[in-house]
């Protein structure tokens, strides 16, 4: 198989039982695997909650590396709903001819880049570094501190050597304590100044929670984006003529990035704690069991998508769940589609063609699965038009 194929790791077991197990430090999950068991879940959030033990919904579980809540992906309706109100219009702000203006700057000076290198590393040399800038823009902040979030790497609380890395974690909680103290002593308009200026259902954010919505802008935003970033690269470089394709019909982009996200599905699961003993496909779910919603089995749900392991510009309808779906949905999305958008359009114009010199598959364990859901490493030549 290529660099472009994601095989779909969870077919058979999906066709034959709906669900699966995989153990994750003795708090074992049961995967849902089909497309409406799964948003049935998601939808069903008394029965199925976020708002456990901090990290606990998490896969791997944090619970071992973190105790701040994140917000709002860690909290139930109906707190949950002022939350929310608060931050989706500023999670809307990628609409902006402004912000788009300046999402185009960074994607051109990446692109261009790129395009001087001989060979570079999709994922350490341009996903990351193009994740890590475009970031500011979210946080309406200067281009400066991106410098700081590109020396993280791609994972705020992974690294080489392990799945949960305390000491990573700890990097990120003082940056974000020392950040928070700044913008109390010298209030600006970024999202810092703006949460610690806010009220949610009545009452002042606290610095706990001001610290776990940016906790949760810096984790959820990143190895998403990068492996997002990185194998719609890698899908052009087998595939070409699809990119030829979108320089000559641009009106085609919004379906072509809908349809890569829903093949890539960068986030593979997302768990939920069941709050009573339950049922899910004939299965036991006993209460205070983990479950997962599982995004990428869903998105491969052959009852739902026709021939769904094909990428298919032209596929009209397309419900995938790789943003999540119902009370928790991503809100991030408008800004991950603006930059898929403006990249893969501006790649389109630039770019004639990308050859792999050497690509290493992030391939995750999860139980009896196996997936690939991006690279380590992804290196290339990328020549202009
Ligand atoms: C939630 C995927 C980019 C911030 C989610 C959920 C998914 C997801 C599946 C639902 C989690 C659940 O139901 O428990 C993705 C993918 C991305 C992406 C595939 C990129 C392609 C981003 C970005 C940000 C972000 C760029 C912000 C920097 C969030 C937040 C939530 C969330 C804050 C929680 C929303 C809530 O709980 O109400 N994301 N995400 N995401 N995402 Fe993203
Ligand atoms: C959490 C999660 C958010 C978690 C919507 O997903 O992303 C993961 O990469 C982080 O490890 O802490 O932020």
């Amino acid at each position: 198989t290529g660099v472009s194929d994601f095989p779909d790791a969870f077919k058979e077991q999906r066709n034959t039982s709906g669900i699966g197990q995989m153990d994750d430090q003795n708090d074992p999950v049961n995967m849902l695997l089909g497309l409406k068991d799964v948003r049935k879940a998601a939808h069903n959030c008394t029965v199925f909650q976020s708002g456990a033990k901090p990290g606990r919904i998490v896969i791997p579980s944090e619970v071992a590396i973190r105790e701040t809540r994140q917000i709002p992906f860690e909290v139930d309706p109906p707190e949950h709903g002022g939350f929310r109100e608060l931050l989706n219009p500023w999670f809307k702000r990628p609409l902006d001819d402004a912000y788009q203006a300046s999402l185009q700057q960074i994607i051109d000076d990446t692109i261009d880049c790129a395009l001087r290198a001989q060979s570079l590393d999709i994922v350490s040399e341009f996903a990351l570094p193009l994740q890590s800038k475009a970031l500011t823009l979210l946080l309406n902040t200067t281009m400066d501190k991106a410098q700081t979030w590109i020396d993280w790497g791609t994972h705020v609380f992974r690294s080489e050597d392990s799945d949960l890395d305390g000491d990573k974690a700890n990097i990120l909680y003082d940056y974000i304590d020392h950040e928070i103290d700044k913008a109390i002593a010298n209030p600006s308009d970024d999202l810092y100044s703006v949460l610690l200026a806010a009220q949610v259902n009545g009452q002042k954010m606290t610095k706990e929670q001001v610290k776990g919505v940016m906790i949760l802008t810096f984790a959820g935003g990143r190895d998403t984006v990068i492996n997002a970033i990185t194998n719609s690269i890698a899908y052009f470089s087998e595939n070409i003529s699809d990119l030829q394709r979108i320089h000559d019909e641009p009106e085609i982009i919004n379906r072509a990035v809908e349809e890569l996200i829903r093949y890539f599905s960068p986030l593979t699961q997302m768990g939920r704690v069941a709050t009573e003993d339950t049922q899910v496909c004939e299965h036991a779910i006993k209460a205070d069991s983990r479950i997962s919603l599982c995004w990428a089995s869903a998105n491969r749900d052959e009852s739902v998508f026709k021939n769904p392991n094909n990428v298919d510009f032209d596929r009209k309808v397309n419900p995938h769940v790789s943003f999540g779906f119902s009370h928790h949905n991503c809100l991030g999305a408008t800004h991950a589609r603006q930059l898929l958008r403006q990249l893969v359009l501006s790649l389109a114009s630039k770019v004639a063609s990308i050859d792999i010199i050497k690509a290493d598959e992030n391939i995750e364990k999860l139980g009896e699965f196996s997936r690939k859901v991006g690279f380590n490493r992804l290196q290339v030549s990328i020549k202009a038009k």
